[in-house]
């Protein structure tokens, strides 16, 4: 008798727990993806900020931050399209279909059906997006069962960030009105601050800033303007080794200007900008929330790369300095500890192999980035030691840079030569990478690669670039490397 009942008993538990996890409802996610926005505009970043952000500060406090998030590279001047490609497919960035370089898709490729769009449809979720149009990734973004693609850079409702915010908004609508259970993933793209950084009139009035669109004059200066970066300088100390690029060349109101008017008005644009998407994040973040999904719900936000404006003497995001190399990533969502800050050590091309992880889809086999849900379930602080980092879209080779640890290694090898550069920086004595000509008055607040006392630090830092340019079938070599 007694054993009859301790196995109903047993039945009855095994019962409950399989009733229990077909209740458990699979996570819905929310990707927000904003176009080259650099980490130290957000105060989550940088202290002296005066951006506001309360949407993503109240994402930031109840959930995680990662210090060290970074675009891999791009091996053109458009940046943008290879982050994308990393994004969506998983892939490291000498791994891509070809239109990551070639801009072009007009035929179907085998890994498009290896990315986020197809592999959430797969596992049965309802997938969504709306993002800029062009610099992208056609093959993938066509998976997605609902495309609401369209490039808007203006300062309205509709022809701004607004625009984006209001398809989600249509599409949830559409959700409760088809009272639809099946998850959701909704990849919630924006196309600003990416440049024209036409902001709203409240909020260029509010960062004193002009849609300054005369190239025969400077902006007029205002003292609501944000202050000059700290690593700010009227000129990069050598050619970076893209002749006639856009970005350093002919951006509207900044073209070659690197003068104080210039970039404090063209900051304040960017601040108009990313303060407006802040706003957008909210009406979806709120439309959750009434729905009773926001609990459920993971958010990512993050950015395809960073911009320097005017940082460094540089406008454009084709460098590797931290400004341009890394990006905000903040995520919040289910068992994830509100207020925390980790290194991660994590490229974009991590998200969809950890998005699968956390919604226990298998990991499709190409993919090449590794699941940080670790990290997210506070059981580690990073995932990999050493960050790799290209730009090779101008001259060849172009740049490259390896972190590990606080120790970060730039080079340039470009101009057919005419430019060979070594910097070697200590990113926890000098985060902003100050340079010589920057005159701070710290040992290590400067580039160290010329002095003797780290030679041996740079020694290994080269060794450690060239084993990662290996380790990621990087096709070139530098001139120091055999
Ligand atoms: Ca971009």
């Amino acid at each position: 008798m007694k054993f009859l009942v301790k196995t109903f008993l047993i039945a009855l538990s095994a019962l409950l727990f399989v009733a229990c996890q077909s209740e458990k409802k699979q996570p819905n996610f929310l990707f927000v993806l904003v176009d080259d926005q650099s980490a130290f505009d957000l105060k989550i970043y940088n202290s002296n900020s005066i951006l506001e952000t309360p949407t993503l500060d109240k994402l930031a406090d109840g959930g995680m931050v990662f210090e060290s998030a970074r675009n891999m590279g791009s091996m053109n001047g458009a940046v943008c399209t290879p982050s994308r490609h990393m994004i969506m497919s998983g892939r490291t960035v000498w791994h891509l279909p070809p239109s990551a370089e070639f801009q072009k898709q007009i035929d179907p490729h085998p890994i498009d059906t290896m990315t986020i769009g197809a592999v959430f449809n797969r596992a049965g979720y309802k997938t969504m997006r709306t993002c800029k149009k062009g610099n992208s990734y056609p093959g993938a973004n066509r998976q997605f069962s609902v495309v609401k693609d369209k490039t808007k850079r203006g300062g309205t409702e509709e022809s701004g960030s607004a625009w984006h915010s209001k398809q989600v908004l249509e599409y949830l609508n559409a959700r409760e009105s088809a009272q639809e259970s099946d998850p959701f993933f909704i990849y919630f793209g924006f196309s600003h601050p990416h440049d024209t950084r036409n902001g709203t009139p409240e909020l260029l009035a509010k960062y004193g800033a002009v849609n300054h669109k005369d190239i025969n004059s400077l902006p007029p200066a205002n003292p609501k303007q944000p202050q000059l970066p700290e690593n700010y300088l009227t000129a990069h100390p050598f050619f970076h080794g893209h002749p006639e690029l856009r970005d350093e060349e002919r951006v509207s109101g900044v073209w070659k200007n690197r003068d104080e008017q210039t970039i404090r008005n063209e900051i304040g644009r960017e601040y108009a900008c990313d303060e407006n998407i802040d706003i957008q994040i909210d009406k979806v973040l709120k439309k959750l929330e009434e729905m009773g999904e926001l609990d459920n719900t993971y958010i990512i936000y993050t950015a395809d790369h960073g911009i320097a404006i005017g940082r460094h003497g540089l406008q454009g995001k084709q460098n590797l300095y931290e400004h341009s190399w890394k990006v905000p990533f903040i995520v919040n969502g289910p068992g994830i500890k509100g207020g925390t800050r980790v290194e991660g050590n994590i490229y974009l091309l991590d998200v969809l192999p950890t998005l699968c992880d956390l919604a226990e889809i298998e990991i499709p086999e190409t993919v090449e980035g590794k699941s940080f849900k670790s990290v997210l379930e506070g059981k580690e602080n990073t995932i990999r030691d050493t960050m790799y980092g290209v730009y090779c879209g101008g001259t060849k080779p172009g740049m490259r840079t390896v972190k590990l640890g606080d120790w970060k290694l730039i080079k340039y090898d470009v101009m057919d030569g005419a430019v060979r550069e070594t910097q070697l920086f200590n990113l926890a004595e000098n985060p902003n990478e100050y340079l010589p000509e920057h005159g701070r008055t710290g040992e290590m607040q400067t580039d160290l690669a010329e002095n003797p006392k780290y030679a041996d630090k740079l020694k290994e830092m080269e060794a450690v670039l060239l084993g990662q340019m290996k380790k990621h079938d990087d096709p070139y070599r530098l001139w120091n490397q055999k």
